[in-house]
């Protein structure tokens, strides 16, 4: 990918988090202190890249979407933050620091996390963006909300959970995945595709490639948890087998979960087509996910 402009969007995304996360206005800042921990932790922000980069293909400017590229970078936080909980995933590492609740205390950690997600819907209903084209503004919220909601990431998390000690068949883990790492994805290509004003093919294209990188990415972090660098990643690897989980190496073998992700990644870059030669970025970026070592 071109490096400098994945790095002027990431500047520009993680200096938009330093000053839209909010400000404690009283004497006990430790919500505030664990929402910003959470959220300035080391992310690879790949939600609002994809945010931003949707945007600028769709013909609209990135800047409009800087609000909400960040708010979903805020959710995708918050889920990370409640996923580590001891009610939850347990861990005390996320990107090799000490998890939200480790740092701040459970309590605290739960609290950090409801607010990440309301003032990620504050944050996109005062946007520039959504003052002057209200409808606009509501149709991101609609997006967002389900993609997160009970149907959507959390839904994922249901299966999850009701998956646990046992072995699930491949459409079930796809059915998963799609919800509890795919819906966050391909809500960012959309929140972009509305804010520039895209049309039906446009939108279509970018769905069709938020879905095969949504699952190519989850493939890849199964491959991880059983071949990466727990240095690298920050957070143990074979947690996976540890707890029995049915996963794309468990179901395929490795090989078999390599070549999927490969295909998917192939698959991903042949939907941008309608966009010629300006889908660079979007191209790169899923041959990077694939390549990615945490
Ligand atoms: C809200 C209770 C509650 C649970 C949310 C979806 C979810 C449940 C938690 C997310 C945890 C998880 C492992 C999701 C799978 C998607 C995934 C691989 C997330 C990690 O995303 P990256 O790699 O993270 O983009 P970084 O650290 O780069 O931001």
């Amino acid at each position: 990918m071109d490096d400098t402009r994945v790095d002027v969007c990431l500047q520009q995304i993680n200096a938009a988090l330093e000053w839209l996360l909010p400000v404690c206005d009283y004497d006990e800042p430790v919500v505030c202190d664990a929402m910003r921990y959470s959220v300035q932790g080391g992310g690879k922000r790949i939600r609002p890249l994809l945010v931003l980069e949707s945007c600028r293909l769709c013909g609209g400017m990135p800047e409009t979407a800087i609000e909400a590229a960040c708010a979903l970078e805020m959710i995708h936080s918050y889920s990370l933050v409640h996923d580590d909980l001891p009610c939850m995933d347990n861990d005390d590492l996320r990107r090799g620091k000490p998890s939200c609740h480790k740092q701040f205390g459970e309590s605290y950690a739960l609290l950090a996390g409801d607010a990440l997600l309301t003032e990620a819907f504050y944050l996109i209903s005062t946007a520039p963006f959504a003052k002057a084209e209200p409808e606009k503004a509501l149709r991101v919220i609609a997006l967002l909300s389900a993609a997160a909601g009970a149907n959507g990431m959390i839904g994922g998390q249901v299966i999850d959970l009701a998956s646990e000690g046992k072995q699930i068949p491949l459409a079930r883990l796809q059915q998963m995945d799609a919800k509890k790492t795919g819906a966050l994805i391909r809500a960012a290509c959309q929140m972009g595709a509305v804010i520039a004003g895209a049309g039906d093919t446009q939108t279509a294209a970018l769905c069709a490639y938020a879905d095969c990188i949504g699952q190519a990415f989850q493939i890849v972090d199964d491959i991880l948890d059983v071949t990466g660098d727990a240095a690298v990643l920050g957070k143990p690897i074979g947690s996976d087998a540890a707890n029995e989980k049915s996963t794309y190496v468990s179901l395929l073998g490795l090989e078999g979960a390599k070549a999927q992700a490969k295909a998917l990644t192939e698959d991903a870059i042949a939907h941008l087509a309608v966009f010629g030669n300006d889908a660079q970025f979007l191209q790169t970026l899923a041959g990077d996910l694939l390549k990615r070592t945490f």
